[in-house]
């Protein structure tokens, strides 16, 4: 048995005060196979505040009508909560206007638009798209889909065997054939934090256009698309401790005016005649049919939340679960993490030599533990490190250094059943 104080490395709280936040996530008081739940599995979606569940709720039992469409009370209610909730990202990610904030389902739906309207619109055979080796497939799949439509070529910026870019190997793909680097915040499964900020710079000094995926990224810290300075960024809002379906596509105004429409229908436009269709403006020449207007105003809520709960006051207390965790999984014998770059957010992933992830996962969730096993959608960073999947645990500002050692008393377990 391994035993370690959950006060080793003491947490500075600062006035961030963990018991409180959790009595806003009732779901954190769950039995799960009679045993209280530890949700280590924050990557792959966060829990919802109830603040988050009454707006919706709120929304769907007080002022349910479509948008954009009524003249009546309840359409104009329906609308200015949809709108304030587009103000609300704006001001959140510090986005220059509203007219740059697209609502789209996801981070998934915001890459592949970028993809299908900018790409197949600029792009021309011999171009190249750079993207990083730890990318998740909704950051590889639709270049690869736009490179089979125009001829363009896919660039992979390579990691090393701590899951750090190799800075001087990204400098050596630009040239003047980049046409778009896309690279990820922070990886889903090594945790890495990216230097996002110096490869936009660098991509920018080449003459192409950046997207920063930031579906990770976007829980753990405060996200300032002026101060990376990227064109495009998306994240998705259930992994904001919102809603599922809904997501956000910000992107530079000068570059979301030169696109074509992603989808078309209602909304997205000014006129239609049969001889000729006149477009909607920004940002809704990009949101065709009715939107999902009860998550978007749930996404609202969320960020109000998050802002009351302030990034910036949780950030030493996320950094202290990291230091705790990395520190006493590194002393189980057998166990291996993977992914130790200097700079990492929210997630740690790790093999056992003496048990498989999905094995692992099985035991834990008997343990009423929560993590998720597997190749995380991202089958290109298993391929670099040479193993078909790992184990993940991953954290957000409502998880305690006592759940850290449940994890820890759970992988005894396993030892227990397979060593
Ligand atoms: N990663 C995970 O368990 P969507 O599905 O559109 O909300 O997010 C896609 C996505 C894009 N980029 C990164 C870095 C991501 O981590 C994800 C989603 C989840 O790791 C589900 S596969």
């Amino acid at each position: 048995m391994i035993t370690s104080a959950p006060d080793k490395i003491a947490p500075n709280l600062n006035d961030f005060d963990v018991m409180r936040v959790r009595q806003d996530f009732a779901i954190l008081n769950t039995l799960v196979r009679g045993k209280p739940l530890v949700y280590l599995d924050n990557a792959a979606t966060t829990q919802k505040p109830h603040q988050v569940l009454c707006a919706i709720n709120q929304f769907y039992g007080c002022c349910n009508s479509n948008i954009h469409r009524g003249v009546h009370f309840l359409s104009e209610k329906a609308t200015e909560q949809y709108e304030e909730s587009r103000a609300q990202v704006k001001r959140f990610l510090n986005a220059a206007s509203t007219t740059e904030i697209i609502f789209v389902r996801g981070a998934t739906e915001g890459i592949n638009l970028v993809a299908a309207s900018y790409g197949r619109t600029f792009l021309k055979e011999g171009d190249e798209i750079i993207v990083s080796a730890m990318e998740h497939h909704a950051n590889i799949v639709p270049w690869q889909i736009l490179c089979q439509q125009t001829g363009a070529v896919l660039k992979v910026i390579p990691m090393d065997d701590n899951g750090d870019i190799v800075m001087e190997e990204y400098a050596q793909l630009l040239s003047e054939r980049t046409r778009i680097v896309s690279v990820v915040h922070v990886s889903n499964v090594l945790g890495t934090l990216n230097p996002v900020k110096r490869i936009v710079q660098m991509a920018h000094d080449a003459g192409a256009v950046t997207l920063v995926d930031a579906a990770q990224s976007i829980m753990h810290m405060n996200v300032d698309v002026q101060d990376i300075g990227c064109d495009f960024l998306v994240f998705s809002g259930h992994k904001l401790f919102g809603p599922t379906g809904i997501g956000v596509l910000y992107g530079r105004e000068s570059l979301l005016e030169m696109m074509p429409p992603y989808q078309s229908g209602g909304d997205m436009i000014k006129s239609v005649t049969f001889e000729k269709t006149i477009y909607n403006d920004l940002p809704y020449k990009f949101e065709a049919g009715t939107p999902n207007i009860g998550s978007t105003i749930g996404l609202g809520a969320a960020i109000a939340y998050v802002q009351s709960v302030n990034l910036d006051k949780a950030q030493p207390h996320e950094d202290a679960l990291m230091a705790y965790a990395t520190q006493r999984l590194e002393e189980i014998p057998g166990l291996k993490i993977v992914g130790t770059a200097k700079e990492k957010a929210g997630v740690i992933s790790f093999v056992l030599d003496f048990a498989h992830p999905h094995d692992i996962g099985t035991i834990m969730d008997s343990e009423g533990i929560a993590i998720r096993t597997g190749h995380h959608c991202a089958q290109p960073t298993m391929q670099r490190f040479g193993i078909p999947a790992t184990a993940r645990a991953s954290f957000a500002f409502y998880n305690t250094l006592e759940e850290v050692d449940v994890l820890v008393r759970g992988l005894e377990k396993v030892r227990e059943v397979f060593a």
